[in-house]
């Protein structure tokens, strides 16, 4: 609290390691740190199949309830002020928590000021929204944005177990922080269970650029790239910690027990960093990947794209009185942008440790493995899922960089840059059963019709990589590497399946290539996108339609058409300058 109190007398050059003047901090990251229970209501435990196969999802009719707030204000995450978009006045937002099966509804409110007013949606990440295609919050496909002023309320099921992320879906805007973490407790694969949950650890590499301005900069001509100023876990940084930073008081720190297990769950809530996390001295055990257990296994460093989460256990092998860096190092090889601080720190202190010691441990050393995740072979879900032998369909899909007529690099799939409008919901269009070859070719629409499975064959010709992620699914990932695909599937009776999944950087002479396949069975509008929000900005985004004739017939809450409706009548009376896709 010291330093925190301190604040208000000091100008913020001399503040260079303190926390925000403003607005609360997350807990997470906070000393002591806060743990999280196994489940929030155990007498439910019975009612869960332990041996889940992730398709039966049960039924709690346990209702978990949240009030956001949303605002922007001045606030200094790592000791530099900053116009941040705070939620329930913190940084990064609350904690959503629920058991499996249980309902889980936000009501958010966007305060975002005038003068600066913005359109807002909420992007339950990873959740697949089963029968609630409506509550998936991205602005132009499942309904509009949020007026200033204006309130929606969520309503969804916890259909996943294991640890995400929600985020604004409405331009870049949650790399101004518009984010928070979802923890849903669910079974843990037998003899991983763990002593402490120290629950999530969101690392964000972050700039003091607004994403208003950064958009500005990258869609000039030449395009330019803002600075990565910092990269920070759990909203917290310094901008000189290292040496003298009097305990490291804008470091986020966390409790280790000696002899103990702890779980921590790691998320990307970054704007276009690979991460790379570690624990000096410590070994990770990987229990899950995005929401889908694996069959454990071991490694020093985790990879994380921007959208993915790993699930590590990790063995308090240190002394009682041991003090370790955590780290994570942004892949400046998998960057194009300059960085002042890639390597994010924070620090563990164990039970007895000194709570004013800086670690001097050493960092565990790590490869960019070519911009990709962990190899397939090794990734493997411990609940087994088997695709089809043949899909129903097969789509190639090429991503490429272009200018556009006046100059913007924009990212392309199939030769279009996505562009949404928010005054129109394309679930809306489907449940008018419009035809979407009558709809903007902008919109980007894959009408797949009632086909029961899809394969995705996408091909990369820019020289970045691409964190692809697919709304409404867990895609199994049959295949990544450069060059073209020769049908080898990677442990084709049970690939490794997840919502979001690193492709690697290509050229036009040696493309790179991801398979992702999905059984076709959630009716909806399910955007398929790169998640470096850049890249989405800059239109790698698809539109797919699924089985737009059971839309049709859908019971969508009126509350969806009038965020329409209030939307028009605000951009009827307001300037609103959609900067980039939308999305
Ligand atoms: C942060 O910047 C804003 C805008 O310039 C200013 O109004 C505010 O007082 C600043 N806050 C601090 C703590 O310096
Ligand atoms: C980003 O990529 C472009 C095109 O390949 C290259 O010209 C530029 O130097 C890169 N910038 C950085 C900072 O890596
Ligand atoms: C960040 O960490 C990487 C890997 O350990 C190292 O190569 C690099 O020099 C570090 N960068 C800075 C600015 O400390
Ligand atoms: C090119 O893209 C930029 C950024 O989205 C946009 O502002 C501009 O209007 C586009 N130009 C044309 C001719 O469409
Ligand atoms: C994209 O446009 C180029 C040039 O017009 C054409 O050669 C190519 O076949 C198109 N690609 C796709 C996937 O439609
Ligand atoms: C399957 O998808 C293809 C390609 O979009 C479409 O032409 C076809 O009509 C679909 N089949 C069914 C049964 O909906
Ligand atoms: C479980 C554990 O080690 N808790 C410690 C966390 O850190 C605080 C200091 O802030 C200690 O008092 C706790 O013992
Ligand atoms: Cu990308």
């Amino acid at each position: 609290m010291e330093a925190v109190l301190l604040i208000s007398f000091l100008s913020v050059a001399a503040l260079s390691c303190d926390s925000g003047p403003t607005g609360d901090l997350s807990p997470w990251g906070t000393l002591p740190s806060p743990n999280l229970p196994s489940w929030i209501d155990s007498t439910g435990i019975n009612q869960w199949d332990t041996d889940a196969r992730q398709n039966v999802v049960p039924y709690t009719g346990k209702v978990r309830k949240y009030n956001f707030d949303i605002r922007r204000e001045y606030a200094a995450p790592d000791g530099v002020n900053k116009s941040v978009i705070l939620i329930n006045d913190q940084y990064p937002g609350p904690l959503i928590e629920a058991d499996w099966g249980d309902t889980i509804t936000v009501t958010v409110t966007n305060n975002i000021d005038v003068g600066t007013e913005e359109g807002v949606t909420l992007h339950w990440h990873g959740l697949t929204q089963k029968n609630t295609p409506w509550m998936d919050g991205v602005p132009g496909v499942s309904q509009c944005p949020i007026v200033p002023g204006g309130s929606f309320t969520y309503t969804f099921q916890a259909d996943q177990f294991g640890s995400s992320w929600y985020h604004s879906h409405y331009s870049a805007q949650y790399n101004d922080g518009l984010f928070g973490p979802i923890v849903i407790h669910g079974p843990v694969q037998s003899g991983y269970d763990y002593d402490f949950d120290l629950g999530p650890v969101m690392i964000s590499e972050y700039t003091h650029t607004s994403y208003y301005e950064s958009l500005k900069l990258l869609f000039d001509s030449p395009p330019e790239f803002p600075n990565v100023d910092n990269n920070l876990i759990n909203g917290k940084g310094a901008l000189d910690c290292q040496s003298n930073c009097d305990g490291g008081a804008g470091l986020a720190k966390f409790n280790f027990t000696s002899g103990k297990t702890h779980r921590l769950r790691l998320i990307n809530t970054g704007m276009t960093a690979n991460q790379k996390f570690s624990i000096d001295g410590h070994e990770l055990t990987v229990i899950a990947n995005d929401f889908v257990p694996v069959q454990p296994y071991k490694t020093n460093v985790v990879t994380l794209g921007v959208g993915q989460r790993t699930d590590v256990i990790v063995e308090g092998t240190g002394e009682p009185s041991g003090v370790y860096w955590m780290r994570s190092d942004i892949d400046m090889d998998c960057l194009n942008m300059t960085s002042t601080i890639p390597n994010a720190t924070a620090i563990i202190y164990y039970e007895e440790a000194d709570l004013s010691a800086i670690p001097t441990t050493t960092a565990a050393s790590w490869s960019s493995n070519a911009c990709s995740n962990d190899p397939l072979e090794s990734t493997v879900p411990y609940y087994l899922q088997t695709p089809p032998a043949t899909p129903a369909i097969t789509q190639e899909l090429q991503i490429a960089l272009m200018p556009n007529a006046s100059g913007a690099f924009l990212m392309y799939v199939n030769n279009v840059s996505t562009r949404v409008n928010y005054d129109n919901s394309i679930l809306l269009d489907a449940k008018a059963a419009i035809s979407s070859s009558s709809l903007d070719p902008e919109l980007n629409i894959y009408d797949f019709g009632s086909n029961s499975s899809v394969r995705m064959v996408v091909y990369n010709t820019w020289g970045q990589q691409h964190p692809m992620h697919l709304h409404g699914h867990n895609f199994w990932v049959l295949a990544e590497g450069k060059g073209t695909w020769d049908g080898t599937v990677t442990n084709p009776s049970n690939p490794q399946r997840r919502d979001t999944q690193l492709m690697r950087p290509g050229s036009t002479d040696t493309p790179s290539y991801i398979v992702l396949e999905w059984e076709m069975n959630n009716p909806g509008v399910w955007p398929m996108h790169c998640h470096m929000s850049t890249h989405v900005s800059g239109g790698l985004v698809i539109n797919i339609l699924e089985q737009p004739s059971s839309i049709s017939h859908m019971n969508i809450p009126k509350t969806i058409s009038q965020t329409c409706k209030d939307w028009a009548y605000f951009a009827g009376h307001d300037y609103v300058d959609q900067i980039d896709s939308g999305v």
